[in-house]
C-alpha cells in the first residue's frame, strides 16, 4: 500500500504478460460461465522480446457518504476504468470477474477491499494486432491478474501460481497459460478447479517458434463464439472430444518426454489439422485460414519431406497467421528455407547448402517449382522469431 498527499490508500501493481500457442489445441467449453474447457491443452509460453502486455492497475478506495450503496445492501460499486495503448475501452464482464474473484478471497487485504466502493484503473500496453490469432486475450488477462497480485501485496504462501492461473481462466481461458514460462498444460478438471500446471520450464528444450503474420485485418469469428458453434454443431468434433484429443496429449507428452522432436512435429501438425477440420465441419462452417496458410502448410510439408524426417511443424489458432516449431540448432535452415519460399530472399543457394549428402539438383528443382506459387509480396507482412519464455512476472 502506498499513500498519496492526503493519506488515502493507493495499490499499484505492474506486470508483464506473455503470448502462448497452443501444440494441443484448447477449443470448446465445458461451462461458459467458468470458462472450463472440455479437454486439457499444452501450450509454449514465448519470449517477451516482441510481443507482450504490460499492465498496470492502481486501485483507490472512493470515499464514502452515509448514504452510499455499500451501506444498505453490502455491495461494492466499484468504478473501473480501462486504457489500451492510450485508448479508453470498455470494461467487459470477465475483467469484472477477475476483480470479483480476488475480492471474494479470505485474504485480509481482499476482504478489507470487498468492503470499500473503489476506483479501479486499468492501463495496458501491448504490441500485436488485436484479433488476429495472435493470442492477445491470454497475455492481457495474465497480466490484469499478476497485475492485481502485485498491487494487493498478496503473499504467494496464501495464493500460489496455480491459484493464480485459476483466475486467468476467467478473463480468457488460454490466459491461464500465460502464467507459467516454459511448456504448460491446463487441466480440465471438474469445475471452478479447473487450472494451469508448468510441465517443463524454458529451458527443458531449446526450441524455436517463428510466427509469420499473413493477415492484420480483424478475424470474423471470435474463438468464444466459434468454440459455441462447434461445439453445436460439429460431429467431427464431438469425435475429436472422444477419441483424437486425449491421444494426441498422451503422444504429445512422450515426445516432449523424449525430446524426440520428429514424432513431436508429427502430433502437432496433427492436433492442428483437426481442430481447423472441426471448424469446417461447425455449421454454419467457420474457416479461419487462407491461400497463405495454405502455402504455408505445404511449404512445411515439403522441407520436412526432403529433409526425410520432421524438422519442423506449423500449428494455427483462430487466425490465419502461422507459427512454425523447429529446433534452434537447425535455426539457419529454417531461416533461409522461409526468408526463401516467402520471398524474402532470392538465393536459394544459400538454403541448398544445408542439404549436402542429397540429390541437390532434384531439391533445387523441386523447392523451385513450389515457389512460383508463392504468395505476393504484400500477403506476408511480417516474420518474428521466438523462444521459450517466462511467465507473466511483475515489474517493480
Ligand atoms: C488455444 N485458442 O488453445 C486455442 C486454439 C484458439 C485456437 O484458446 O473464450 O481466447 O476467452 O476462453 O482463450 C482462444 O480462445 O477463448 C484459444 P476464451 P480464448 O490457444
Amino acid at each position: 500500500m502506498n499513500m498519496n498527499e492526503n493519506s488515502e490508500e493507493i495499490y499499484i501493481g505492474k506486470a508483464k504478460g506473455p503470448i502462448n500457442i497452443a501444440l494441443i489445441k484448447y477449443w470448446g467449453k465445458d461451462n461458459e460461465q467458468l470458462i472450463t474447457p472440455l479437454n486439457n491443452s499444452i501450450s509454449l509460453t514465448l519470449d517477451t522480446n516482441v510481443f507482450f502486455t504490460e499492465t498496470k492497475v492502481t486501485i483507490k478506495p472512493i470515499n464514502l457518504n452515509i448514504n452510499s450503496p455499500i451501506d444498505k445492501n453490502n455491495q461494492s460499486q466499484n468504478i473501473i476504468t480501462l486504457k489500451i495503448n492510450g485508448k479508453d475501452y470498455p470494461v467487459n464482464s470477465r475483467i469484472k470477474n477477475i476483480f470479483t474473484k480476488f475480492f471474494q478471497l479470505k485474504i485480509p487485504i481482499c476482504q478489507k477491499l470487498s468492503q470499500k466502493n473503489l476506483n479501479i484503473q486499468i492501463e495496458s500496453k501491448n504490441t500485436f494486432p488485436i484479433a488476429s490469432g495472435c493470442a492477445s486475450s491470454a497475455s492481457s488477462m495474465a497480466a490484469l491478474v499478476v497485475s492485481i497480485f502485485s498491487a494487493l501485496k498478496i503473499d504467494q504462501n496464501k495464493l500460489s501460481k496455480t491459484d493464480l492461473t485459476k483466475i486467468a481462466r476467467i478473463g480468457s481461458g488460454s490466459a491461464c497459460r500465460s502464467i507459467f514460462g516454459g511448456i504448460c498444460e491446463w487441466i480440465k478438471d471438474g469445475g471452478d478447479d479447473s487450472h494451469a500446471i508448468q510441465l517443463y520450464d524454458e529451458n527443458y528444450w531449446d526450441l524455436g517458434i517463428k510466427l509469420i503474420i499473413v493477415a492484420q485485418e480483424e478475424k470474423e469469428i471470435s474463438s468464444s463464439l466459434g468454440m459455441k458453434i462447434t461445439k453445436e454443431t460439429s460431429e467431427l468434433f464431438k469425435y475429436r472430444i472422444n477419441h483424437v484429443v486425449n491421444e494426441n496429449l498422451i503422444k504429445l507428452k512422450k515426445s516432449l518426454e523424449k525430446k524426440d522432436f520428429n514424432s513431436l512435429a508429427e502430433i502437432i501438425i496433427k492436433d492442428s489439422n483437426n481442430f481447423h477440420a472441426c471448424c469446417r465441419d461447425s455449421y454454419p462452417t467457420i474457416n479461419y485460414l487462407n491461400a497463405e496458410s495454405e502455402y504455408i502448410i505445404k511449404a512445411v510439408m515439403l522441407l520436412n519431406k526432403i529433409y526425410g524426417k520432421n524438422i519442423c511443424a506449423y500449428s494455427f489458432d483462430a487466425g490465419s497467421n502461422a507459427f512454425i516449431f523447429y529446433e534452434r540448432v537447425n535455426q539457419k535452415l529454417i531461416d533461409e528455407y522461409f526468408n526463401f519460399v516467402l520471398g524474402f530472399s532470392e538465393k536459394i543457394d544459400k538454403l541448398i547448402v544445408y542439404f549436402e549428402n542429397k540429390e541437390i539438383e532434384k531439391i533445387k528443382e523441386e523447392i523451385n517449382n513450389f515457389v512460383l506459387k508463392k504468395p505476393s509480396k504484400e500477403k506476408i507482412s511480417k516474420i518474428i522469431n521466438f523462444k521459450l519464455g517466462e511467465g507473466t512476472k511483475i515489474i517493480e
